[in-house]
């Protein structure tokens, strides 16, 4: 069985609004021109690529942005036009939230618990609810209706609806991008059997906490995440974030460490408490997991957010081996690609190679490959119930860049996200994706 992943469809509102504080790359490239029909295409490259490793490989869809139930909600009223208008002047930064297209990274969408780890022996999907930035908070809905209407069949999959806000518990909740599976194998399907990985950052007796970034992810989400799929305690790992690295710009797990099957590949400066999160990671899968750390003399905290080496996917190829898919800045930094090459030697039989995928559109807000796909272990019994008009054939390839090249600007300033033919064209865009697709009405616009 084959690596499944589901990479976000760029949407046509992407822009650089630095929205994400603690996101070095989004408060750097603030007010930068972006190119919404580039970094889609992007996308669409990058999952072409992944797809010729011998990969299955699914899209999820873009929101719809800019959001008007979320501007009407704040007492906008009148026409999309006037609302527009009177918001561009009233509250910038309130139009630029609500026309982020932030979804694109689906790492962040749901945590994935796949079948041969449920009690149920269902795949569970708990939605995130991205609470820690509000451009984010409003995409759950959007995001379950996506997941349902791709994870249809509830003989097989369930789709739990975003943590809510709990006034006992901090839900802080962001998705698989904490959330990390191994197995004791290459084999990262639905037919090997997990150990789940959960760092947070926040947690209510933590030792440290950050002081200058926030910490998105809350232990008590990832405890809530782990429960509602029953999950065997005793194959689960709870670990803290370093609070150094969240201050140094590591927002998510997935910036400074990647695992996958038997191999995990991380930073010495990864978690708060390193020797007992690596014992406790050795004691769950077993002898057969390999653990790649990089030091800080070969690669410094400030490289690992800059190059975002660890945001790379490392994928099961159908030979077994491993292959790392990264981006293309890795190459650029010779210190970087100095430390994968060395990496790629040292252990040839788990990682046969890597790859550099320029995906530099998306990056510049913070989004490197890994960000951009949720993986999906599946077996072949539940991939056949899939929503197949999902997942990525050379004719849905080529039809997607069709619809990239017929809807997408080329350009897009903060100044644009005003322009009603924005929100017309973004709607006449996702209208027909959704039948491309075959996801049935899920905006609401279609409602
Ligand atoms: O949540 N950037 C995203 C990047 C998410 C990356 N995902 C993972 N690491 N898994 C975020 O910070 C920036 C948008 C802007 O500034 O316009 C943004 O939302």
């Amino acid at each position: 069985m084959p690596e499944v992943n589901f990479d976000g469809l760029v949407g046509p509102t992407h822009s650089y609004a630095g929205l994400s504080y603690g996101n070095v790359a989004s408060s750097k490239n603030q007010g930068a021109l972006s190119n919404p029909r580039a970094a889609a295409l992007q996308g669409l490259v990058k999952m072409e690529a992944v797809a010729a490793l011998g990969l299955v490989q699914g899209v999820l869809p873009p929101h719809e942005r800019p959001h008007m139930p979320t501007l009407r909600a704040h007492g906008y009223a009148g026409s999309d036009a006037e609302i527009l208008a009177l918001v561009a002047q009233e509250n910038a930064v309130l139009l630029a939230r609500v026309s982020s297209a932030s979804a694109m990274w689906t790492a962040n969408a749901a945590t994935v618990l796949p079948s041969a780890d449920t009690e149920d022996g269902r795949t569970h999907f708990v939605t995130a609810n991205l609470r820690a930035m509000f451009h984010r908070a409003i995409e759950p809905a959007i995001t379950a209706r996506a997941l349902h209407a791709i994870f249809a069949n509830p003989a097989r999959f369930t789709v739990h609806e975003a943590l809510p806000p709990s006034t006992s518990e901090d839900y802080g909740d962001e998705g698989a991008a904490n959330h990390t599976r191994l197995t004791a194998s290459s084999d990262n399907s639905s037919h090997a059997r997990g150990v789940h990985f959960f760092v947070y950052g926040a947690a209510q007796n933590a030792s440290r906490t950050p002081t200058r970034f926030p910490a998105r992810q809350t232990r008590s989400a990832s405890e809530r995440v782990a429960q509602l799929a029953r999950l065997d305690s005793s194959r689960c790992v709870f670990a803290q974030q370093n609070a150094d690295a969240i201050d140094a710009g590591v927002f998510h797990n997935d910036v400074i460490c990647v695992g996958n099957g038997n191999l995990l590949f991380c930073h010495e400066d990864a978690f708060e408490m390193r020797d007992a999160t690596l014992h406790a990671l050795r004691d769950a899968v077993g002898e057969t997991l390999t653990i790649i750390e990089l030091k800080r003399e070969e690669i410094s905290l400030e490289e690992v957010v800059k190059s975002y080496l660890f945001n790379s996917q490392l994928v099961t190829l159908p030979d077994h081996t491993m292959a790392l898919v990264c981006p293309v800045e890795c190459a650029e930094n010779p210190r970087v690609k100095a430390a994968l090459d060395r990496v790629v030697a040292d252990h040839p039989a788990s990682l046969s190679r890597a790859i550099f995928m320029d995906v530099r559109e998306s990056m510049r807000n913070g989004g490197g490959p890994a960000c951009l796909r949720l993986r999906v272990p599946l077996t072949n019994a539940d991939l056949r119930v899939v929503n197949q008009e999902a997942l990525l054939t050379p004719a849905k390839l080529a039809a997607l860049r069709a619809w990239v090249m017929t809807h997408y600007r080329e350009s897009l300033h903060a100044d644009d996200l005003e322009d009603p033919a924005l929100l017309h064209e973004s709607r006449s865009a996702l209208d027909a994706l959704t039948r491309l697709l075959a996801l049935g009405n899920i905006y609401d616009f279609q409602r």
